[in-house]
């Protein structure tokens, strides 16, 4: 870093939780990111992924020019065989021959750009978002119970609770921010207690002072049972029920009586768990239910969510301070994609496709010449349409579905037999871009300028401070460019962000009146100096009125013709059967230091330094049935498809159950695409796909061979049984396994250590030990006094401490004695191996923190103050203190390659 520096405020691009960012930029163009200390949001605070961005900014890797069927192209010819090609399509085919595919990713302006070419002028609802992964259900219960998607708190709620329950969330991990808020409240305010609702036992858990490891799909059970404990106990606000709510008969005769035993069975807790818990929220008014993606993305996900709804509503706790049900938002965008009507089944500024008066008011406001007149193709049908040909061209956007959508073997094939396929992205390492026909590169974080709402409906810019590389240019740009060219140029002519949000907020306040939640006529006139400097606000900010925090239906008020919330009959569904094939059920999620499909986190050696592997996180009982130990490799099957990961055994997860992470793709791993193998069931009301269950066979994969090695330059064209690719201080790490048929020290083995090394372009001296025995080969060489790297196979998983090999290729020059002990897989001096990375900030590992718990320091504070670990960004804090409370269990090397923390 050198010279003065220039400091941007913006907003993160990870999470929903929508943390306020300081970007300084130097002179000599390095980077810096911390928390915003006056963003509402964060108060200063980043989690582990926000204080990694500036690592994630080089342009390796950047999609930086348009191409054109392989071949670069200029924007004119890329722009223009977007347009021909959508508008041949619709001439001979109609307009639900094409279609839009978006993302919560996306900035509030290309968002609304989008669905208003394709739902205004196209004519057309078939643009779906990949929030229809995410956050449908949610949105289905809302309009159901609530008449409007309307999330009713504000993160502050959190803290002025006094019982805080997270169903189908891993806080910790997913929206970190919020949980160190929820933490540092819990320091002032010990009283406040935590629930957690999860078939596993997640980091989340640590701060629980109850967890209910239920079944999955199970919740509509456990919200009924708790429905009719408090209609039981007389824990209902009748007059809240009266004055604002109609349904509650119904819906608790839909919940029956409150038996807990039956509870209990239905549920697989115990009884007292679910006495306990039910008394706690009888007695605490102050309880806010926290969800997320174990409730949403489930083929009963709208139920759940209004199985939760219905406890708030007859309670009347919602929308005071310290109560009230909160969807949290898994996308940065998530909720501005709500609000411009991104899903196929809305429109735009909280309107409702299906409302004749809603359609005609947005068609005379964009003076649109073909309004979509029925909602469009939902994700997963949108992605069979697109394989039995009803759909022709598609334009996907900020989103990777080859990766992200359930059968994704069956939208890879989609999209292979798909005449016209468009893909917007900003990185060339993403999954779908293969089956381009154009592909047009975005401008990024940092780059780009516009707004997002996060969680709490609170709205931020996000502002850019890097120049535009290449040719990258904003997504709404693009879409406006297509739409120009289609011949609707009048309604697509703004001249950048701050023209676009004025539109939009004009269209909000268009005959509202307060008879819609979505109101941002403030913004109505806003300049281009005034969008600069706009600071955080919540919605709704009718104009005229000043900006302020806000929360809704406290009294009543709610968006249905009679104003009166419903409470929505609900019934827990049959346990499903699980066929003799497929008999574990698999669940899938997010780990905490990598982004989705790891185009941006991926670029971070720190973040990767997390859990560098795939696995399938399994419970003892099941692995010792199975013959599998840790560290072995197995493959998860079902009729889709499958994945071949590592497998953690762990009491975290629970009989029968198995967890894989959705992170990994064909970029950076041999076969561990876990959406292959994840069933394209959905949600009826919702057409959520229930991504948290499906039934599979799991097994050990036999291998031959295991190998680990460090290397400096990127292998390519792996063709090994297994891998997995992580960067590393100035080069990668890959696992790998063989299963052909070999022979101890298979010559071919080596030949394969010599090509990792890159010896067979001229490395100059190599080092290597072979037992033909043991069958295991060490190799390592070096140009000089570099190292170009080292590559250990063996008959059984590799053990050598991943943490020490990580730091060899950053090591000065070796002696000779060195290079021999690095062969041995001993260090040569110096630091003591780390173990598994657990605080990636100050890169400390588990055996960093063992080895200080046995000098004495057994506390998270204590840890902090020797090892700084936990004081940063603070994402570790959970595992820290896990650790410390299971240090008598200690894990040996073995696991240190299956090391998720
Ligand atoms: N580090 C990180 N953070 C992220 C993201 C990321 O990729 N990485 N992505 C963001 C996005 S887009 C989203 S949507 C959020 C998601 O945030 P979360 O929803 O918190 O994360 P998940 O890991 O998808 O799933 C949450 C939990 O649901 C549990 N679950 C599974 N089945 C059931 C069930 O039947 N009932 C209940 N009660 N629970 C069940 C799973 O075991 C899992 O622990 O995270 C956001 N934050
Ligand atoms: N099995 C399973 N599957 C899941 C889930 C699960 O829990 N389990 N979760 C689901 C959920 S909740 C979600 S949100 C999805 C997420 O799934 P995806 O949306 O497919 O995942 P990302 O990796 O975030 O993809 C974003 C893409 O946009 C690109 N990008 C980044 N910024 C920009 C930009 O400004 N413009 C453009 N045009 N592109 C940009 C990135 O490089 C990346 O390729 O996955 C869903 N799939
Ligand atoms: S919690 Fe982390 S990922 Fe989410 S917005 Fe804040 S810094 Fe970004
Ligand atoms: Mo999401």
């Amino acid at each position: 870093m050198a010279g003065s520096c220039v400091t941007t405020r913006t907003t993160c691009p990870y999470c929903g939780v929508g943390c306020g960012v300081l970007a300084s930029r130097f002179e000599d163009g390095t980077v810096t990111v911390k928390g915003d200390p006056d963003h509402p949001a964060n108060l200063g605070r980043l989690c582990s992924k926000g204080s990694a961005l500036a690592e994630t900014l080089s342009l390796e890797d950047r999609l930086l020019f348009p191409s054109v069927g392989g071949k670069r192209a200029s924007w004119d010819e890329a722009l223009h065989a977007v347009s021909e090609g959508f508008a041949r399509t619709i001439a001979d085919h109609g307009p639900d021959s094409v279609a839009l595919y978006v993302s919560g990713q996306i900035l509030t302006e290309d968002y609304y750009v989008a669905n208003k070419l394709m739902k205004g002028f196209i004519g057309s609802a078939n643009i779906d978002t990949n929030s229809r992964l995410c956050m449908a259900s949610s949105v289905a219960g809302h309009r159901r119970a609530f008449g409007s998607d309307t999330v009713p708190g504000t993160y502050e709620d959190l803290e002025l609770a006094d019982l805080i329950v997270l169903v189908g969330s891993n806080l910790a991990w997913c929206h970190p921010v919020l949980f160190q808020r929820i933490e540092a409240a819990r320091r002032t305010r010990p009283n406040l207690r935590l629930v957690v609702v999860d078939p596993r036992r997640t980091a989340t858990c640590e701060l629980a002072d109850l967890h209910l490891k239920l079944k999955p799909d199970t919740d509509v059970a456990l919200f009924n049972g708790l429905l009719a404990f408090l209609h039981e106990s007389g824990g209902l606000n009748d007059r809240y029920v009266n004055l604002h709510t109609s349904g509650l008969a119904q819906a608790l005769e839909a919940a029956g009586s409150c038996d807990i035993r039956a509870i209990a069975e239905a549920t697989g807790l115990a009884p007292q768990d679910v006495a306990t818990f039910y008394s706690m929220v009888a007695r605490t008014p102050k309880t806010v239910t926290v969800y997320s993606q174990g409730v949403n993305q489930s083929v009963c996900g709208t139920d759940k969510v209004n199985a939760i709804l219905n406890t708030h509503l007859a309670t009347g706790r919602i929308g005071r301070p310290g109560s009230g049900p909160f969807s949290v938002t898994g996308q940065p965008n998530a909720m501005g994609g709500r609000e411009v009507g991104g899903l196929a089944n809305m429109l735009a500024a909280h309107m409702d496709l299906e409302n004749p008066d809603h359609r005609a008011l947005v068609q005379s406001f964009w003076q649109s010449p073909r309004m979509a007149e029925r909602p469009g193709l939902k994700a997963v049908d949108m992605f069979r349409a697109v394989r039995d040909g009803r759909i022709k061209a598609i334009w996907i956007m900020g989103t990777n579905p080859v990766d992200s959508l359930p059968d994704a073997d069956g939208v890879a094939e989609a999209l292979r037999a798909c005449p016209l396929v468009v893909v917007s992205d900003v990185s060339t390492a993403v999954d779908t871009l293969a089956f381009a026909h154009v592909r047009l590169p975005a401008a990024a974080w940092g780059e780009k300028d516009g707004m997002v709402t996060n969680s709490e409906r609170r709205m931020s810019r996000q502002k850019g401070f890097l120049p535009l590389p290449g040719e990258a240019r904003a997504d709404w740009w693009a879409l406006a460019q297509v739409a120009t060219r289609l011949g609707f140029g009048e309604a697509f002519a703004w001249q950048g962000s701050s023209d676009i949000i004025a539109e939009f907020a004009r269209l909000s306040m268009e005959r509202n009146q307060g008879s819609r939640d979505f109101d941002i006529g403030a913004l109505a006139q806003i300049t281009p100096e005034a969008f600069d400097g706009l600071a955080p606000f919540q919605w709704p900010w009718p104009a005229g009125t000043p900006a302020g925090e806000s929360r809704f239906f406290a009294d009543g008020g709610f968006f249905t013709p009679d104003r009166r919330a419903r409470l929505v009959s609900v019934r827990q569904s049959a346990p499903r059967k699980l066929e003799r094939r497929y008999p574990f059920v698999l669940n899938t999620g997010r780990i905490r230091d990598q982004w989705h499909t790891m185009t941006r986190t991926g670029k971070s050696e720190r973040l990767s330094a997390h859990i560098a592997e795939p696995y399938a996180e399994l419970h003892p009982d099941d692995a010792g049935l199975l013959g599998i130990a840790a560290a072995d490799l197995v493959t998860v099957e079902s009729p889709h498809g499958k994945v071949l990961v590592r497998a953690l055994v762990t009491e975290r997860a629970a009989q029968g159950n198995i967890f894989v992470p959705m992170h990994w793709t064909d970029q950076v791993s041999s076969k561990a695409r876990v959406d292959a193998v994840v069933a394209p069931d959905t949600d009826p009301v919702s057409g959520q796909p229930g991504l948290k269950f499906t039934p599979v066979a799991v097994t050990r994969a036999e291998m031959q061979h295991y190998g680990f090695a460090v290397l400096r330059e990127k292998p390519v064209d792996l063709d090994l049984t297994y891998w997995a690719l992580a960067p590393i201080r100035e080069g990668w790490r890959l696992e790998f396994a063989c299963d052909g048929a070999s022979t101890p020290c298979d010559p071919a083995l080596r030949d394969l250590a010599l090509r990792l090394l890159g010896q067979d372009s001229g490395g100059e001296d190599l080092i290597s030990v072979e037992d033909r025995h043991a069958g295991s080969g060490r190799y390592a060489s070096w140009t000089g006094d570099r190292l170009d790297g080292a590559v250990f196979v063996s008959r059984e998983p590799v053990a050598v401490s991943r943490q020490w090999a990580c730091g060899l290729l950053a090591q000065p020059a070796q002696s000779l004695t060195d290079r021999l002990g690095l062969l041995a897989g001993r260090s040569a001096a110096g630091r003591p191996d780390p173990g598994p990375i657990v605080c990636s900030c100050f890169q400390i590992g588990a055996k960093d923190i063992a080895r200080a718990a046995t000098q004495g320091h057994v506390t998270l504070e204590a840890i902090g103050q020797t090892l700084r670990a936990g004081t940063n960004c603070g994402s570790c804090r959970s595992e820290i203190s896990s650790l410390l409370n299971a240090l008598q269990d200690q894990q040996g090397d073995r696991h240190d390659i299956a090391q998720a923390g």
